[in-house]
């Protein structure tokens, strides 16, 4: 094991345990290991190349040539627990197999014939972050939620930079993101002021994993930074001109805190496009399905059925029509995204068995050859 590459920190690096290494891991570990293997988890994964925590320090690492083979489990993406061969004899290690997600984070590839990109693997609380000033945008929050749900972690609104704006003005937005994030805790913080941030750790627990999600220049790598106590993620200077930010965090990497528990700094996500997210659409809207109930038509599309118990509730000013519409455009969004991976799985489905066929006659073809057969 080397010296930590990442960080300049002790060589010994975090335990298993602060890392979120539980009982659960060691049994999928053990279903799956072969002797010299030992648990480690993927800090961060550039173009296959992994470095990862094991007990004993920090190492580089990337897929065997099995593992590769083995499209089902993708490429090892950050976060994840794998099984490590140490190899002493190579100068990297190699990832022999990807321990069952506990949770996932994706997005749908830009490329349409591969499957969607796994951005952060095994979180138990993803941050949605937002900075306070110019209002949050409750649309966008609401998107960034049902993806947050579909994970599989528990989504938190983080609100940043609150020293922008006076307490009074916090508190209004604090309460008007709460109305869109149902059963969702909203934080205000400010790195600068240093507000917030023992409620934000406190998520952060030994064993927990929580990921940062949202635009370039909100303050994420600040908030870690904040987090950590040390300047340790590089972080920079919004545009004056548009307010943008400019990609300061290119890279997913999991950080892991001195106290136990684990960060994970995203780069800034420009547009987030809606995945096949129907559960997680279902949990964000906790409010609008449970008026669904209440329609006449099981199937109701609460667009103007009778008896629609959802626009009823529109009318009589109990559900904002702004948050039924976005209901709606992100329903149809996941709804098409659902239709391009059946089309995918269909094609690979169908490319899986022209190969199939195609070494079959092959098989034919060279025991029609062989007249002893
Ligand atoms: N006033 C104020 N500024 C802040 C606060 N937190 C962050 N900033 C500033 O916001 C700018 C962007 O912060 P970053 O932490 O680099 O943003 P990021 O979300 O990591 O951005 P990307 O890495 O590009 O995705 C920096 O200039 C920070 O100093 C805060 O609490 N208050
Ligand atoms: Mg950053
Ligand atoms: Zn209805």
């Amino acid at each position: 094991m080397t010296d930590d590459p990442i960080s300049g920190g002790s060589a010994a690096g975090p335990t298993l345990e602060s890392l979120g290494y539980s009982d659960r891991w060691r049994v999928l570990f053990e279903a799956q290991a072969k002797a010299g293997h030992v648990p480690a988890r993927v800090l961060r994964s550039d173009r296959g190349i992994a470095i990862v925590a094991a007990a004993g320090g920090f190492v580089r690492a990337e897929p065997s040539a099995r593992l590769r083979r083995d499209t089902d489990a993708g490429a090892p993406a950050c976060g994840d627990w794998v099984v490590l061969d140490p190899a002493p004899t190579h100068r990297t290690a190699l990832i022999e197999g990807v321990l069952p997600r506990s949770s996932a984070f994706t997005r749908g590839a830009s490329d349409e014939s591969s499957a969607r990109q796994v951005i952060a693997a095994n979180v138990d609380t993803v941050f949605v972050v937002h900075p306070i000033e110019p209002a949050p945008n409750l649309r966008r929050i609401e998107r960034e939620l049902a993806l947050a749900w579909e994970s599989g972690a528990i989504p938190v609104v983080v609100l940043t930079k609150c020293d922008v704006v006076d307490a009074a003005e916090t508190e209004r937005r604090v309460a008007g993101v709460g109305e869109v994030a149902l059963g969702v805790d909203v934080l205000a913080t400010s790195a600068t002021a240093g507000t917030g941030i023992e409620s934000s750790r406190a998520y952060a627990r030994e064993g927990q994993t929580v990921a940062l999600i949202g635009p370039s220049g909100v303050g994420k790598s600040t908030l870690i930074n904040a987090l950590l106590g040390e300047e340790r993620q590089a972080t920079r200077e919004v545009r004056a001109s548009d307010g943008k930010g400019r990609h300061t965090t290119v890279t997913r990497e999991l950080v892991p805190l001195p106290g136990g528990g684990v960060l994970l700094d995203t780069p800034g996500m420009r547009a987030v496009a809606m995945i096949d997210a129907q559960d997680g659409i279902a949990t964000a809207f906790a409010d609008i399905t449970a008026l669904a109930e209440g329609c006449r038509f099981r199937d109701c599309t609460h667009t103007g059925e009778p008896a629609c118990a959802v626009t009823a509730a529109v009318e009589a000013g109990e559900l904002p029509e702004e948050r039924l519409s976005s209901w709606h455009k992100l329903l149809r969004e996941a709804q098409v995204a659902a239709m391009r991976t059946d089309a995918r799985l269909r094609a690979e489905e169908e490319r899986r068995w022209k190969h199939i066929h195609k070494s079959a006659r092959e098989v034919y073809r060279l025991k029609g050859k062989d007249p002893g057969r």
